[in-house]
């Protein structure tokens, strides 16, 4: 029955990760080109004493990047476990940037071992139509090109700067385990900051849909004419010319997700999210699954709410309920981060 519905979908065939990582910059998200000096990292330490029953410390670090004479600056906060051992992470691109945030329980995160890097993405560029603030202030001066980055191409790139700034930290953080995750438009962008970046050992998106990890082709709710005449800004100019053209893309959603491999990723959709669409959520992880080393664990027909299928190296989970970040979500990731060995 998955076959007939994936056969139906008439997808793009894979290629090698980096021709998919190409079509995927050039035809979708854009390429954020400026050449970059070493970033600088300014940390304010222990900024909330006693966090997390003094388990951690809560930092304020400004990440400063320079290109071509010009400047920016971003502030992420680090939860960091200090008991002498080096634990997993995550770095989350997050809609806030209060710690703990509802959409980031801090505190469990820490007890179950994990200190976490977060970021919002409004402090890195505002998540709207004008391109002249942070990021995009330094990249574009008033010209983009057709294949010059979207928001969520900066967002992405930001998550790399945070993985630079964790290789400094190699004393606290086991750099064998970082996982980059997000929600919804940022899940999106962690997909992407995963597929590029191979110091992500993990990446979890939740909610992700539309462009993200759901398949284009075929998919039902959010389509790309919907969120390139609502979100132009998040996509590339070359996005646009897809809208109702679906099937004139040279790549579908799955060539995101297969450019993860071998290393692992997780999709969380959630049951009444009709919008995200969780069967082509599902689809895609199933198209991508051949590139993996242990591929995703097939049902015979499509999951039902609660279903969870974490021991391929492309895990899949369907929550009920709406679409949100929740704890439930938090703990399928760390379940599946435990299941492959990742929490020594
Ligand atoms: C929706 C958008 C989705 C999703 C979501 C979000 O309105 O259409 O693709 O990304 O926003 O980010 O909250």
């Amino acid at each position: 029955m998955l076959d007939t519905l994936l056969k139906k979908r008439d997808l793009p065939t894979l290629r090698p990760r980096g021709e998919m990582l190409d079509i995927l910059h050039r035809e979708i998200y854009g390429y954020v080109r400026a050449t970059w000096d070493t970033p600088v990292f300014t940390v304010k330490e222990n900024i909330v004493p006693n966090f997390c029953a003094g388990k951690a410390t809560l930092n304020k670090v400004t990440v400063t990047c320079r290109t071509a004479g010009r400047e920016f600056s971003f502030p992420f906060y680090e939860t960091l476990i200090y008991d002498g051992k080096h634990h997993p992470f995550f770095v989350h691109i997050n809609f806030r940037d209060s710690v703990p945030d509802r959409y980031m329980p801090t505190e469990e995160l820490v007890d179950n071992g994990f200190s976490v890097l977060s970021f919002c993405h409004n402090d890195v560029t505002r998540d709207n139509n004008d391109f002249t603030d942070g990021l995009a202030g330094i990249l574009y001066n008033g010209s983009r090109r057709p294949d010059d980055a979207g928001k969520i191409a900066m967002w992405s790139w930001a998550a790399s700067r945070i993985m630079d700034h964790a290789e400094t930290r190699g004393d606290m953080l086991d750099l064998d385990c970082a996982t980059v995750c997000g929600h919804s438009r940022l899940g999106k962008a962690a997909l992407l900051a995963a597929a590029d970046d191979e110091r992500f050992a993990y990446a979890y998106s939740n909610d992700s849909g539309c462009s993200g990890a759901a398949l284009s082709r075929g998919k039902s709710g959010e389509n790309i004419k919907d969120i390139c005449s609502r979100f132009p800004y998040w996509f590339c100019e070359n996005y646009y010319k897809y809208a109702e053209h679906e099937d004139e893309l040279p790549c579908d959603q799955h060539f995101l997700l297969a450019a993860i491999a071998p290393r692992r990723v997780l999709i969380g959709s959630a049951a009444d999210d009709a919008w995200a669409d969780p069967p082509s959520e599902f689809l895609s992880a199933l198209a991508a699954s051949p590139v993996f080393s242990r591929g995703l664990e097939c049902p015979d027909c499509l999951p039902k709410a609660g279903d969870f299928l974490p021991r391929g190296d492309i895990g899949y989970h369907l929550r009920a309920g709406r679409h949100y970040f929740s704890r439930e979500d938090w703990q399928r990731l760390i379940e599946f981060i435990r299941i492959h060995g990742g929490v020594k």
